[in-house]
């Protein structure tokens, strides 16, 4: 049917362009809202320069962004595993609202987000282009999410590996070394190019920009000349102390059976290899983190776009015994957070607990989009105007059902699902060696920090399998 001119869809186009309008004028500039760059890193833990993670770490361009914006120096992770992280900042709900805490489901799979638009389909209601490559969501937009991305910049992650194992069989997710022979061959890399070609152009509309990198995520493979940075004789190690273990109480940890244990990398000879590894894998990425920032810093873009950094979880290379993600330490949920750009100073650190799922309201009131009243999160825009602004709500991160981590300024309180506690004061323990949960003189502040944690959480929409149970302490070995 033919529409009448100033037909209601008319009236209501009309009304939206006004609306827009009203957005676009609030810019300083004039030149409308913000683009969004929004730069997603995996596995990547505090191992860079400006988070004094390991001396001998190589991140000269995420370091370079840190000192012209908003470095959060106390950022964690909801979840302390890949999809579920990403879940929980893509749609701004914690895993205690959306019941994720495993590699699936994907997130249009899970009931309790039906009604809930990730962060990209919220910009892109409200007039901006989404763009996106490599791996933002664990499990891409699919279904009913393929509409919040208008272009798809580069659809290829993780490869590519070599045929033979260089230094340790692991099915498809473990094994490292220097591969392929050039930058040009890794995934992440043309993932880059690609984005700094959209950010050298000037586009019709506002946008927001995704770019996933997927290293250093195991297999964490990279070209030679990154190895060559790095001695592995030599390397500096992090501490593994087995006595550190001796006031843990019996949790998940015991019997985690995803990655190598600590135990079997030692004995095979592997650790400096693998810790050499972990190193290159970061100063590749942060290289390809430096060819995007480039496109934008020598673009037309450069003086309306907000930059965000952000990976989605930790990772251990020994401390604690552990290898890999999924503890409640600090190795596992603190990351880099960073935001830069246009009208935010330079160079000043926020020391307050922050949440990777305040990143999604933190945007919308930059941008002064809508707000969405859903959102979990606390807006980071009092800390990103002033550094030093505190914040009363303390980071939550959860790994598996019913176990939690909440890090406040100075503590860490654990509590798992089978109630054994850990309390870790970071003013005198920053490396968590002193568990404090025991001492008649720490009641008061874990009562203060247990409030944070979640009281009735949505069950898990992929109820834990035997194994995992007894990994989680709900049940016996
Ligand atoms: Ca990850
Ligand atoms: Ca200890």
């Amino acid at each position: 049917m033919q529409l009448p001119l100033f037909s209601g869809r008319l009236l209501l186009i009309v009304s939206c362009l006004i609306a827009v309008n009203a957005i676009f004028s609030t810019d300083a500039a004039g030149d409308g809202p913000p683009n969004i760059l929004m730069i997603c890193i995996d596995d990547l833990n505090d191992w860079v320069g400006c988070l004094d993670g390991h001396p001998e770490a190589m991140t000269p361009h995420i370091d370079a962004l840190a000192d012209q914006g908003r470095l959060f120096t106390n950022a964690h992770c909801a979840v302390t595993v890949c999809s579920p992280s990403r879940i929980s900042i893509m749609s701004g709900l914690f895993a205690s609202s959306h019941g994720s805490y495993e590699l699936g489901p994907a997130y249009e799979d899970i009931e309790k987000l039906n009604e809930v638009p990730t962060m990209q389909r919220w910009f892109k209601d409200r007039g901006y282009t989404t763009m996106a490559g490599g791996k933002v969501l664990h499990h891409d937009f699919g279904g009913r999410l393929e509409d919040d991305i208008d272009i798809n910049i580069s659809k290829r992650k993780g490869g590519p590996r070599p045929k033979k194992v260089m230094n340790w069989p692991g099915g498809k997710a473990w094994d490292w070394g220097a591969f392929p022979p050039g930058d040009d061959e890794m995934y992440d890399y043309q993932l880059a190019g690609a984005a700094a070609e959209v950010l050298s152009e000037k586009q019709e509309k506002p946008f927001f920009l995704s770019v996933g990198f997927f290293r250093p995520h195991v297999p964490m493979f990279a070209p030679p000349k990154w190895f060559d940075l790095f001695d592995e004789e030599n390397i500096v190690l992090p501490g593994a102390a087995a006595e550190d273990m001796a006031d843990i109480p019996r949790n998940f940890q015991y019997k985690m059976g995803v990655a190598p244990t600590f135990a079997e990398i030692e004995a095979g000879g592997k650790w400096k290899s693998m810790v050499e590894a972990y190193l290159a894998n970061t100063a590749f990425v942060d290289h390809c983190v430096g060819t995007v920032m480039e496109g934008l810093n020598h673009g037309p873009n450069r003086d309306n776009t907000l930059v965000v950094l952000w990976s989605d979880h930790g990772f251990h290379l020994g401390e604690k015994q552990h290898i890999a993600k999924r503890t409640l330490w600090e190795e596992s949920t603190r990351v880099p957070l960073i935001f830069a750009g246009p009208g935010i100073s330079k160079g000043k650190r926020c020391v307050e607990p922050v949440s990777l799922v305040d990143i999604y309201p933190t945007l919308i009131e930059w941008c002064g989009l809508e707000e969405n009243e859903r959102l979990e999160g606390v807006s980071l825009v009092p800390q990103i105007k002033e550094a030093n602004a505190a914040r009363e709500v303390p980071a939550v991160s959860a790994s598996y059902f019913g176990n939690y981590a909440v890090r406040s300024r100075d503590w860490r309180y654990i509590r798992y699902a089978n109630g054994a506690e850990e309390l870790y004061d970071h003013r005198v323990d920053p490396d968590e060696q002193v568990n404090l949960a025991n001492a008649p003189t720490s009641a008061e502040v874990k009562a203060d920090l247990y409030r944070w944690i979640p009281k009735n959480p949505t069950p898990e929409v992929k109820p834990l399998a035997t194994r995992e149970q007894v990994r989680a302490g709900v049940i016996a070995p």
